[in-house]
């Protein structure tokens, strides 16, 4: 177990951090990039959502740093079992703004056919596991997996991710068990956002910390500034080859603030003490990095007004083409469960024909 919290930037003396950690210039860049890339991304998704274009988001408006630095510390083939506030993950394995815009529109291009609830991303060609509405759920999902690649000895790695709320859940106690006893591949990420909805964390554990937590399953723990892009990596990096080489799981707590609401459907000015946000405000971690990056010479205002340019066109564009994409087809409600579909499924197919016929489609298609 980590004493203290692990944090990087900021460090005086010594060699550049990201030189230590072994980053290189572009992987900066790209860090960074993605980090704006979800603010851009949230910030509009939630004007979508006020103006009544999308039904509900899940901004990650303060926990870009969690995310993404973890998820950068894996290989591509990794298999990430995901928590619903990581957009930066699938963005980082090269899933399109227009392919998350869709699914948050359910259209006929949402690659899961509008039967999910919005944001709830799913893609398979990355290893990226869908999202679940239960929380936790991903984590012994994630623990069967990292099972697998233990017996198939595969090589690959699971990154888990959940909220400090998820931790109260028995399937935390149950993954964070089979991952103890069986010396798993796999990384557990909590993203300590300080709030599960409006249950601050004091009323979440009794523990010291959540990090803590995994002695009582036989492994590390580590503790780490989740505003700190290069110390979540730091972590990372170190649990994914502990992982990789057989030695077991990592606990990485990383410690945020949910900077905006828990989802579109909430109002944290009617539970969160006055002043709170103000303060985390001044630690937003792109802010934080973004002045690391100023001052080993890789950001500029040029750079910044290019790049958020860029993005803002890219997510308008691909609003503009979902808002023009049909619905799903009403045929495909019945696709991909049966290769041949039972009598009473028949059925209620041709009952769905029989009523479009008479009454028309409903509205917006
Ligand atoms: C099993 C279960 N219980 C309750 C809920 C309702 N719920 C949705 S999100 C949430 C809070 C989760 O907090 P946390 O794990 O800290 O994640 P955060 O939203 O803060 O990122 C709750 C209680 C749920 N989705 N699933
Ligand atoms: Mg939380």
């Amino acid at each position: 177990m980590t004493k203290g919290m692990l944090t990087v930037l900021g460090k005086k003396g010594g060699k550049k951090p990201h030189e230590e950690l072994g980053l290189s210039v572009e992987d900066l860049k790209r860090l960074y990039e993605t980090m704006v890339r979800v603010r851009v991304f949230d910030e509009k998704m939630i004007k979508l959502q006020r103006s009544g274009r999308i039904g509900f988001y899940v901004p990650a408006l303060g926990q870009e740093a969690c995310h993404i630095g973890a998820a950068f510390a894996l290989d591509d083939s990794d298999w990430i079992f995901p928590h619903y506030r990581d957009p930066g993950i699938p963005l980082l394995r090269g899933i399109t703004i227009q392919e998350m815009v869709h699914q948050l529109y359910g259209n006929a291009a949402d690659n899961t056919k509008g039967r999910q609830m919005p944001n709830h991303f799913s893609y398979k060609d990355i290893n990226f596991v869908s999202i679940s509405s239960p929380l936790a759920t991903q984590i012994i999902q994630a623990a069967g997996a990292a099972y697998a690649a233990k017996i198939k000895k595969d090589g690959k790695v699971v990154l888990t991710s959940f909220g400090d709320g998820s931790t109260s859940e028995g399937d935390f106690h149950a993954g964070m068990n089979l991952a103890g006893v069986h010396a798993l591949p796999i990384v557990f990420l909590c993203e300590n956002n300080q709030w599960a909805i409006s249950v601050p964390v004091s009323l979440q554990t009794g523990s010291e910390s959540f990090a803590i937590k995994a002695q009582a399953y036989g492994f590390d723990g580590v503790k780490v500034d989740g505003n700190d892009i290069l110390a979540v990596y730091k972590a990372a990096k170190e649990s994914v080859e502990k992982a990789r080489s057989g030695r077991g799981p990592t606990l990485i707590e990383a410690v945020t603030y949910r900077m905006g609401p828990h989802s579109t459907s909430d109002d944290p000015t009617r539970y969160t003490p006055e002043g709170e946000l103000e303060a985390w405000k001044k630690k937003d971690p792109i802010e934080r990095f973004k002045e690391y990056l100023r001052q080993v010479k890789v950001w500029d205002e040029e750079w910044e007004n290019e790049l958020r340019t860029t993005i803002a066109k890219e997510v308008d564009d691909a609003v503009k083409k979902a808002e023009a994409t049909d619905p799903p087809a009403p045929d495909t409600l019945f696709e991909d469960v049966f290769a041949e579909l039972p009598a009473q499924l028949l059925a209620q197919k041709d009952e769905m024909k029989r009523l479009i016929d008479e009454y028309g489609m409903p509205e917006g298609h």
